[in-house]
This record gives C-alpha cells, sequence and structure tokens, in this order.
C-alpha cells in the first residue's frame, strides 16, 4: 500500500506570536521532539512540516511557523515564509495564551478567515492561567473554535484534537475509495451476496450498490453471486479474481471456498475503511477478548430500518458474541442519530456499517469512544473475529493488518 500523498494529508498551520507555545504545542501532539523549543523568542525560524496520523482524524501535516507579532508587523520579510504557509493550510491554528490575544491575533484571524479556512484558537499555558469567558467569546464571535490547554501538562489535548476533527472540512473525509484501490481496471471482483429472508425484496442493499459503482466507476469488473454458485464462478474465471467481498454471514462458507492466494473480505470491513477508521475500529475488536458474563455491549445503527427476521444487530451479533464469550452478555441498541453522550456504562460499541452516513460523523463518534476508552469495532469485524477469519478478512489492507499485530503485542 502507498503511504498516503501529500496532497491528501489535512495541513494544519500552526500561528501566533512568538514565544507562545507553538513549536511545544506540535511537540506535545507528536510526543516526539519535532521543533526547536526555547524560552528564546524567535526560535523557530522556517517552517517545520509534520507528516503523522492523527487520530481519529487521519493523515495530517503539521506546520510549525516562524512567530510573528506587532513588532514584527505581518507584512514584512520577515514573516514572509509563514505568510506562504497561511496561503496552503485546510486549517489554522492560532497559539496565544489568556490575556494576550490582541489586534495582532484579530488580524491573524482575519487573515485566515479570508481564505475560508477554519480556525481553531488555542489558549496554551492554561497551567499559568486559563482565558477568560469573555476572551473565548471574542474569538467565537469571529467564527473561531476557542480551546484552552497545556503543551507543558497535556491538559486540553484531547479538546485540541475533538476541535480539529470538527472543523475538519467535509471532503477531507472523502478521499478514500470503498474498493477500487484493490481491483485494477480490467480486473474482476466477485461479491457474495446471499438472497435470504433478511435481504430486501427485489434489490441490493446500499453496500452491495456503492461497491458494484464503484467498481464501475474504476473501469474494474464485478461479479455477483450468492454463495452456492461460488465455486462455479471461480472455476469459471480463466484467471483468479483480484478481491472477493462477500456479505459477512457467509464469511465461513466463503473462506472455505476461496482458494488462500485469492484476497477476500467483506462489504461490511470495506465500509468500516470508507466510512470509519478501519485501524481504529480493528484495534477496537481486540475489546471482545475483555468481555465478561455481566457486560454491557452497545450496537449502534445509523439509519432506522425496521429488524425482520434474524436480523444481524438485534440477533446474529448477540448470539455470536454471547457464544463466543460463553456468558450472559447485555445488548443495548440504538439506532439514527442517538449516539449516547454518556457511554461510561458500554465495555464494547460494535457500529453497523455506516452506509446511510457520513465519514465525519462516524469520525467523531470513534474519537467519543477512545476518549470514553471504550473499544470500537463494527458488524463484519465483529462477525470476522468470532468466527475465527480475522485476519483472513484483514489481509488485503496492511494498515489494519499491522495495527492488529501492535494492538495484540500490547
Ligand atoms: N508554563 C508553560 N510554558 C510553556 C507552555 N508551552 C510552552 N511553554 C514555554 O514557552 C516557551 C516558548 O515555547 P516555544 O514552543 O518555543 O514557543 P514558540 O511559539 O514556538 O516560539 P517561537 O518559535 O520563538 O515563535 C518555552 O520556554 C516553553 O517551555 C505551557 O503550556 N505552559
Ligand atoms: S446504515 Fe447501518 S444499519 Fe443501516 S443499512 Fe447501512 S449498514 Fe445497515
Ligand atoms: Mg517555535
Amino acid at each position: 500500500m502507498q503511504p498516503t500523498p501529500k496532497s491528501l494529508r489535512l495541513h494544519i498551520g500552526l500561528f501566533g506570536r512568538r514565544n507562545v507555545g507553538k513549536s511545544s504545542l506540535l511537540n506535545a501532539i507528536t510526543r516526539q521532539q519535532v521543533s526547536i523549543v526555547s524560552a528564546h523568542a524567535g526560535t523557530t525560524t522556517d517552517p517545520v512540516e509534520k507528516p503523522m496520523e492523527l487520530l481519529p482524524l487521519g493523515p495530517v501535516q503539521f506546520v510549525d511557523t516562524a512567530g510573528v507579532d506587532d513588532e514584527g508587523a505581518l507584512g514584512e520579510l520577515r514573516i514572509a515564509r509563514t505568510r506562504g504557509v497561511l496561503d496552503r493550510v485546510d486549517l489554522g491554528v492560532i497559539v496565544t495564551e489568556a490575556g494576550a490575544w490582541g489586534d495582532f491575533e484579530q488580524a491573524l484571524l482575519a487573515e485566515l478567515k479570508s481564505r475560508k479556512v477554519p480556525v481553531l484558537v488555542a489558549f496554551n499555558k492554561s497551567d499559568l492561567r486559563v482565558p477568560s469567558p469573555a476572551e473565548c467569546g471574542v474569538a467565537e464571535a469571529m467564527g473561531a473554535l476557542p480551546v484552552a490547554l497545556s503543551s507543558l501538562t497535556g491538559t486540553g489535548l484531547s479538546d485540541l484534537r475533538a476541535g480539529l476533527l470538527k472543523l475538519a472540512p467535509a471532503d477531507f473525509f472523502d478521499n478514500q475509495r470503498l474498493v477500487a484501490d484493490l481491483v485494477p481496471p480490467g480486473e474482476v471482483a466477485i461479491l457474495v451476496v446471499p438472497i435470504d429472508k433478511e435481504a430486501p425484496k427485489g434489490r441490493l442493499i446500499l453496500p452491495q450498490v456503492m461497491t458494484i459503482r464503484d467498481l464501475l466507476d474504476a473501469e474494474s469488473m464485478a461479479l455477483v453471486v450468492q454463495e452456492r454458485e461460488l465455486k462455479n464462478a471461480l472455476d469459471r474465471l480463466k484467471s483468479p479474481p483480484a478481491l472477493v467481498v462477500t456479505d459477512s454471514q457467509a464469511f465461513l462458507k466463503v473462506a472455505a471456498d476461496v482458494p488462500k492466494g485469492i484476497p477476500m473480505t467483506s462489504f461490511s470491513i470495506l465500509m468500516a475503511r470508507f466510512q470509519g477508521n478501519l485501524a481504529e475500529q480493528v484495534r477496537g475488536t481486540l475489546g471482545i477478548e475483555r468481555l465478561k458474563g455481566g457486560d454491557t455491549v452497545l450496537i449502534a445503527e445509523t439509519c432506522s430500518h425496521h429488524p425482520v427476521g434474524e436480523d444481524i444487530g438485534r440477533v446474529k451479533i448477540p448470539r455470536w458474541l454471547t457464544q463466543y464469550v460463553g456468558a450472559k452478555v447485555n445488548f443495548a441498541h440504538v439506532q439514527g442519530r442517538d449516539f449516547p453522550q454518556d457511554l461510561s456504562s458500554y465495555r464494547l460499541v460494535v457500529h453497523c456499517g455506516n452506509c446511510t452516513g457520513n465519514r465525519k460523523e462516524m469520525t467523531s463518534r470513534i474519537h467519543r469512544c477512545r476518549e470514553a476508552g471504550v473499544p470500537i469495532t463494527n458488524y463484519g469485524l465483529t462477525i470476522a473475529y468470532s468466527l475465527g477469519v480475522f485476519e483472513r478478512a484483514l489481509a488485503p489492507f496492511p494498515d489494519a493488518m499491522e495495527a492488529f499485530a501492535e494492538a495484540r503485542k500490547g
């Protein structure tokens, strides 16, 4: 898998006066000594760039800039490079301190706003002094999001992460392909779609339709079969398919019928990557190992479909998980927008594929789980895990495999 190209990373600029702690903030977020920090004003002279995976947002590139302030004024040569950064960031963080907000910050904010860049105002050094509600109000009135934090103690860093997620432009979340990056143009994907009592009458469900459409857009081919026809379909192809995608509920049969060398996964796992954060949900799946009798698992669905027959969220997943744990586990269900504010009573969240939702909303649910210390997984990952085909189903996604290997070690 290719590393994320620079253009697909969300560029986040750190701006502000000299000595407010821009470089300290970068080091605190990355937990590395990326940028030199000192009590001497004017330490950073050229922009310092740091690409990283900022959970749960995804691939970002921080740009620490040379401090500029009133004496320097915005137009001067010394700050030409910082000004260049203003022109290329997707999101701006104005770093300041309580009591320091003034014309300079106001002008910086106006510069960013004129470029339609969302702005977060980080009141750093809150270990020394916290910003007043009035100060925060001034930033808010200008359309910026105020956050109090301390790069020294780490307080407020999670609010900063949540704020960046909230401000990230929606199109940042749209650059993940559903499946086409796994099936080169001209190659075939076999899609396994069981037509059982739970299948809606006369049509396919949205994740299946989206997968077919993505393959067509990429000039790849889709061969759609029921699980009984899979073996026959494989035999008829002159060369092996690039990928087999199955409904998660047919995992066992499909894993048995597809030769080991052919990559295999499920619609729901594709959706976790497309609509959420696959690596984070893979780590969350290990939460199944920590479940014990009496724990409560939250099953969350984005749409409010009416459950029919052996509904996957109401019947099948509870059954599989109970079998896996070998004791009585409680299940709570939410649908639609009602994702709970307080997650403390849950030991695990199992989310649906979120096909009717958007990635930004799903990412913020993942973030809330992370903050609450509650692991989050999804339907396909849970089924693959409890049926013992997890690694096989993740093999097409090296990043997710790596996350799994690391989480298991930890
Ligand atoms: N108490 C406290 N001190 C901090 C905090 N963050 C940074 N500092 C201190 O503030 C000073 C300046 O920090 P830098 O991170 O170098 O500031 P900067 O904004 O990058 O400065 P320039 O590169 O000169 O523009 C250093 O002495 C830091 O140790 C904080 O949250 N609390
Ligand atoms: S939103 Fe969730 S529950 Fe509704 S159809 Fe899509 S994956 Fe299934
Ligand atoms: Mg600096």
